[in-house]
């Protein structure tokens, strides 16, 4: 039965306003008369969500009655972003909220908007990643769920003090969060420690247990993820960790009042914090446990939704396919074999048979340092029944290759899951490809690089393992919510379809010649342009010209992101304002954010130089009106929001081979940006798809860098045959931009004119080049404007739509279930 309240369930302004009043008196204890922001925010909230849970219950009974494959998508990052707004639109009550904001007094949406709390449950990327292919699968109606762990501190909030980086915890739970649902009767019990014994079963057969030494309760937090005008609304469902036993009481009588609460803090530190590392594998003990206890919870509960409806278990890979989200879940693989093994007594060939049917890889990385691997002793330490089950694995999997390549040795040594060199340690991207059906990696390039350089061998053995599936990112969110100047303008052009159907966009290359339909679409731009710089003034200071080129570069902060790269360019800039040799006179307003990993000193480095630049071009009376240099603090997706909007030149200049894909380039594509950038990841099929003269290419392509770094590549040689690059760089070494300081900065100088690791010598001429054929389209306006309306015309295959009808069609082979609301 489905609830038909009008105040839960009305679609209509009134029903909203019912609906909010209600909430306001009943659940918030709160007047209409004094509510504040925050109250009505919640109040407006909770209406929503009242009338999601109609859908979200359709949506499983649907399932339970007639049984279909279900995604799992195992991810420890689910970077969600605000809610209100995303679930206004895709009920299509948008507009019935606003109205019945008014009856509150309160004029615009967006006030009660800017209240609303992100959870920043994701690093960047991959978690945001997550996000969209959560929004997608809803969209395209398909059953699936987000399984993840509800951190109580997501990603640290970043303040920009004298110019660093300082972090600042993220309590994103602080004022209430109205958008979860907790339902602690489908906990899970975990396991961690202790010590495996073997026993003989009934059958006299000798079988292994585990005894483990603490055990922790998983309570799942589900957030209800609504499919664009469908019905759909899947479920994202993440675990908090709970003490077993919250308290001690032995230790209590015995006097030992803080002993007695020690096991909860212990348990319940499990989902305290997400780690705030992108791109490093710290091997930390607390980061296994968590993976494990969010990898167990989610599979436990998998194989009980079988058990509730009396499904054999052994039928698991019809009503399950499980993706893993890079390697942080990739213990999933052992872990199911040891439920299926030692819980539900199924024999070893039947239960790998079960966990290669049903789990697949996806990998997101190449770096060396970011591929994960957990020190022997302390796996066998956490998960002593895991290992022996690796053990296993390993060992046939290493008897199928003696067969292949007898005699040799190394091979083995290179494919094994345990690495032997050094510290013993499990390779998790080993253990995720042999127990994967499909391995996939997220860009044409990136996947090819997957089978040329990381994984050769195990390419070669299973090549119809190895899959690609380019990113994508949801249009919803990244144009229709954030940019709604530039939606009402393809609604008007090409119809409401493109919301769902964005190759529907290609309907805009007629226009390419239409100056005043060009005119509009720069007017969508400044719209964007002017929003972004009332928030620049606000939280910066910083007055900057919306007409002036916005040339923007937001992700993490990184080495091989190379943002450095983009600084020296600036400096080069500077210095030619200065010096009166400047080509374009093109007012740029250079435009930064992104957070540092809080131990990685050299990104943080990068942030104080950024911001040292900016203290002195932005003080310097002759850069007036020409250039602008703007750090914006704390990065985040509310604030991607009004960024990509806003911008003109998008930078996506990693060193190639280096970024796997990236997304912000879609983002900014989408919206209208032309992209200055390397043939890495993803820009290489976006360069493709809009076309050559519509993008601006610079830099060393990935087999270039190869060979530079095969031949004792010197940073020196590029410095010296450019004079522009060594007055840059004199000009950070007498401490220009550090008040005179000259040691500041003095590592990153010595990287980049020692190592250079990141081949930022090497690009920097072509870059600075191509960054005046940039200003020089500039100068051209209708040209300038002609290209970014071909780059949105053609982005409509990086939705996130195509992404993942690609997985479900290639890979987890499921098909969309429309669900009906009969009542
Ligand atoms: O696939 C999503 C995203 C890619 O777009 C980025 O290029 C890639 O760096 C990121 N990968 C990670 C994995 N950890 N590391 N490094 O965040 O995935």
């Amino acid at each position: 039965g489905c609830y038909l309240d009008p105040e839960k369930a009305g679609m209509d302004s009134d029903a909203v306003f019912q609906g909010m009043t209600a909430h306001l008196f009943y659940t918030l204890g709160k007047l209409a008369t004094s509510a504040s922001p925050h109250d009505l925010y919640m109040a407006l909230s909770y209406a929503v969500k009242d009338r999601l849970m109609t859908r979200y219950l359709a949506s499983q009974e649907v399932i339970r009655k007639k049984p279909q494959k279900t995604v799992a998508y195992l991810s420890a990052e689910f970077l969600i972003g605000p809610q209100l707004s995303n679930n206004l639109l895709n009920l299509g009550i948008t507009q019935e909220a606003e109205d019945a904001l008014k009856r509150f007094g309160i004029e615009s949406l967006s006030t009660i908007l800017e209240v609303e709390e992100e959870p920043g449950l994701g690093n960047g990327g991959l978690g945001r990643l997550a996000a969209c292919y959560m929004e997608s699968l809803a969209s395209l109606q398909v059953p699936a769920v987000g399984y993840g762990i509800r951190y109580e501190f997501g990603i640290f909030n970043q303040l920009i003090r004298d110019g660093w980086q300082v972090e600042v915890t993220d309590k994103w739970l602080k004022g209430g969060w109205p958008w979860e649902l907790p339902q602690p009767d489908e906990s899970c019990f975990v396991g961690f420690g202790g010590r495996t014994e073997s026993y003989r079963d009934d059958k006299g057969n000798y079988r292994s247990r585990w005894i483990p030494s603490e055990h922790a309760i998983g309570v799942p937090h589900d957030v209800p993820v609504l499919g664009y005008r469908v019905n759909t609304c899947d479920r994202l469902r993440l675990w908090r960790a709970d003490a077993t036993e919250s308290f001690d009481f032995y230790a209590f009588n015995i006097g030992d009042y803080y002993g007695a609460v020690e096991e909860k803090v212990a348990s319940e530190t499990l989902s305290k914090v997400l780690y705030p590392n992108d791109g490093t594998d710290e091997g930390r003990r607390l980061r296994l446990k968590q993976q494990h206890f969010f990898v167990s919870c989610s599979l436990q509960d998998m194989l009980r939704s079988l058990e509730k409806r009396s499904i054999p278990i052994t039928e698991f890979p019809k009503h399950w396919t499980v993706q893993l989200n890079d390697t942080h879940p990739a213990i999933a693989v052992a872990e199911l074999m040891r439920l299926l093994i030692d819980q539900y007594q199924i024999g070893w060939e039947k239960a790998w048979n079960i966990t290669t049917s049903s789990v697949a890889y996806t990998n997101h990385t190449l770096l060396p340092e970011a591929l994960e691997k957990w020190d022997l002793g302390l796996f066998n330490d956490l998960l002593p029944r895991h290992l022996e089950i690796i053990y296993e694995i390993n060992w046939r999997f290493l008897q199928q290759l003696r067969l292949r390549y007898p005699g040799d040795d190394k091979i083995l040594q290179k494919l094994s899951i345990i690495d032997e060199e050094g510290f013993k340690s499990v390779r998790m991207a080993h253990l995720a490809t042999i127990g994967a059906h499909h391995i996939n990696g997220v860009a044409a390039l990136h996947s090819d690089l997957i089978k040329r350089q990381l994984m050769p061998e195990f390419a070669a053995l299973w090549p119809e393992k190895f899959t690609n599936v380019t990113n994508g990112v949801t249009p919803r969110r990244w144009v229709a919510l954030s940019n709604p100047s530039l939606s009402n303008l393809l609604e008007e052009e090409v119809g409401p379809n493109w919301i769902t159907n964005m190759e529907l966009l290609k309907k805009l290359e007629e226009k390419k010649d239409d100056n005043n339909f060009l005119e509009k679409f720069e007017e969508t731009k400044l719209n964007g342009k002017r929003k972004l710089s009332s928030f620049v003034h606000s939280k910066t200071g910083i007055l900057v010209d919306p007409s002036s080129l916005f040339d923007v570069q937001v992700k993490r902060i990184h080495q091989y992101k190379r943002q450095h790269l983009n600084a020296l360019q600036i400096i080069a800039q500077y210095l030619r304002i200065k010096n009166g040799t400047n080509k374009f006179e093109v007012p740029r307003t250079i435009i930064f954010g992104g957070k540092a990993a809080p131990g990685y000193f050299m990104a943080k480095l990068m942030i104080r130089f950024i911001n040292g630049i900016a203290d002195v071009v932005n003080s310097d009376p002759d850069m007036d009106g020409l250039l602008r240099v703007v750090f914006l603090p704390d990065y985040n997706v509310k604030l991607g929001e009004i960024v990509y909007p806003a911008t003109d030149l998008s930078e996506q200049i990693s060193t190639a081979g280096k970024e796997a894909s990236g997304t912000g380039n879609m983002k900014f594509a989408m919206n209208g940006a032309l992209t200055i950038g390397t043939l890495d990841g993803a820009n290489v099929e976006l360069r493709d798809l809009v076309k050559k003269e519509n993008f601006f290419l610079f830099g060393k392509t990935e087999s270039e860098i190869m060979d530079l770094k095969n031949n004792n590549y010197s940073p020196k040689t590029f410095i010296n045959q450019c004079p522009e690059l060594k007055e840059v760089l004199r000009l950070i070494e007498i401490g220009h931009f550090s008040n005179g300081d000259k040691e500041l900065f003095k590592p990153l100088l010595n990287s980049l004119t020692g190592h250079d690791p990141f081949f930022v010598m090497a690009d920097f001429e072509d870059y600075l080049n191509k960054q005046d054929v940039v200003s020089e389209c500039w100068n051209n306006k209708k040209a300038w404007n002609k290209m970014a309306l071909l780059n949105t015309a053609r982005s409509g295959y990086f939705s996130s739509d195509r992404s993942i009808r690609e997985y479900c069609e290639s890979i987890w082979k499921v098909s969309p279930m429309p669900v009906e609301i009969t009542c």
